[in-house]
């Protein structure tokens, strides 16, 4: 379905038009250079080698506060002291930013989209007559839902964690909005549901049963998962994993880290993961790291795009601009099959002293068009290059011989060490990183 502009009572951005490809002549800032969504390029549109999300909690709710100072953006959505008026204006500005803009896709938590109630009961309404405005507007306008999620960190009761809290009354707390948030989640038809776990985790060791709390963290899941399933869910559970921030140590550390979680309380079925890159360098890994090991593990579930500052050891959020990224990111997803369900979501803002309303346009057609050119070079290197030979050589003692039985496990130790007794001396081949390198910069 192609996506009609929507706009509401209000034209919350009325300088701003629909989004075009103009090419990488054009000078407009507010156009794309390289993301022509129809384009074909390795066999699909570029649409779907993306399926671009907008993040609704840094797009339509991030005024810019940080710990030292308050917001510095002026929402014209945000305009009265009713959170109710707001947060239906902050609707109808969320879906004409989505469609004027192009990302045929958002994401939202709980509370992004509809205000807290004095209590969990008038919280759950709220978030419900939000979902069905929602609902109207995807029905008008054709954009998705990639996934939905519950806010479990910002509220002061999850200050010990949410599923992994010691006291039992806030894990309660938690599966109730976990269970509204997946209710919103069927009734938007969302492709995934979330759980980014920012609280479960600890501060110090001296006061935390690890044990106790993981066990809890994967009860809490399978239920979450039964429930989602006896209620018609049928897409993909993520996890979205972050080493720290705002846990000093998160449980869900890295990819590998969910991987073996997963495995070990048999959640693997129906939970994959959703990698963000600057949570994967906090871990000290790069983006490319932690999708290639997904797909490795064949636990890929889809990405939220953004990068950090490699000046800092923070979560910066910062739209990707990095050109290197993302060659990297595209090439891997093309080797290894591309997003499936998952998608793009840019959980990603404008910079605090970005105040323009236009900077939020500009941030996203900046990230769109890095990725799109990404893909294009991405693409010429796997095609054109020798990319993919060199490396295939490199492993091709394992093609023949005795190499293929190993390969295919039929060699044990002794056989091996056999083998070993009776061979020359291995000579040094080179690894060629140097020439890989150059490879890359010469399609740049
Ligand atoms: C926090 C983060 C979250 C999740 C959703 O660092 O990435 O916004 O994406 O809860
Ligand atoms: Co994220």
């Amino acid at each position: 379905m192609s996506i009609k502009i929507s706009i509401g009572k209000k034209e919350y951005f009325p300088k701003i038009k629909s989004i075009k490809y103009e090419g990488p002549k054009s000078k407009n800032p507010l156009s794309f250079k390289y993301y022509d969504s129809e384009k074909i390029i390795a066999e699909k549109p570029m649409k779907d080698h993306f399926r671009f999300a907008t993040a609704y909690w840094h797009t339509l709710c991030g005024t810019g506060g940080d710990p030292f100072g308050p917001g510095t953006k002026v929402f014209p959505w945000d305009c009265t002291d009713n959170p109710t008026k707001n947060a239906k204006n902050r609707l109808d500005a969320a879906f004409e930013f989505f469609t004027k803009l192009g990302t045929n896709f958002y994401c939202f938590h709980d509370r992004d989209i509809a205000p807290e109630g004095k209590n969990l009961r008038e919280s759950i309404i709220n978030l419900e007559s939000m979902v069905d405005l929602a609902k109207e507007k995807q029905e008008e306008s054709g954009v998705r839902l990639l996934w939905g999620t519950a806010n479990l960190f910002s509220n002061p009761i999850y200050m010990n964690g949410a599923a992994t809290s010691p006291d039992f009354k806030v894990v309660a707390h938690a599966a109730a909005q976990v269970k509204s948030a997946i209710d919103a989640t069927i009734k938007l038809k969302g492709d995934n549901y979330v759980f980014w776990g920012g609280r479960e985790g600890y501060s110090s060791l001296l006061n935390t049963n690890m044990k106790k709390e993981l066990d809890h963290l994967a009860i809490f899941l399978h239920k979450a998962k039964d429930y989602g399933r006896e209620n018609g869910f049928k897409g993909t559970f993520l996890i979205e994993p972050k080493p720290m921030e705002p846990s000093k140590h998160q449980y869900d550390f890295d990819v590998a880290a969910v991987v073996a979680f997963l495995k070990h309380y048999d959640l693997d079925e129906d939970f994959k993961i959703n990698i963000e890159n600057n949570h994967a360098t906090l871990a000290g890994h790069t983006f490319a790291h932690e999708i290639q090991s997904a797909f490795d593990y064949g636990a890929f579930g889809s990405l939220d795009i953004n990068q950090g500052d490699p000046h800092n050891g923070w979560d910066t959020d910062e739209f990707l601009h990095n050109i290197y990224d993302a060659v990297h990111i595209m090439m891997v997803l093309l080797e290894s099959g591309g997003l499936q369900n998952g998608g793009m979501n840019f959980d990603a803002k404008t910079r605090r002293n970005s105040t323009d309303l236009e900077d939020i346009f500009i941030g996203h057609i900046n990230s769109m068009d890095i990725l799109a050119k990404g893909l294009i070079i991405a693409n010429n290197i796997l095609k054109d290059s020798n990319y993919l030979d060199m490396k295939r050589v490199r492993y091709s003692s394992f093609n023949q011989n005795e190499g293929r039985q190993f390969s295919s496990g039929k060699l044990n130790l002794s056989q091996l060490s056999r083998i070993a007794l009776n061979q020359s001396i291995p000579e040094l081949k080179s690894g060629k990183q140097e020439l890989f390198e150059s490879i890359i910069n010469k399609y740049l």
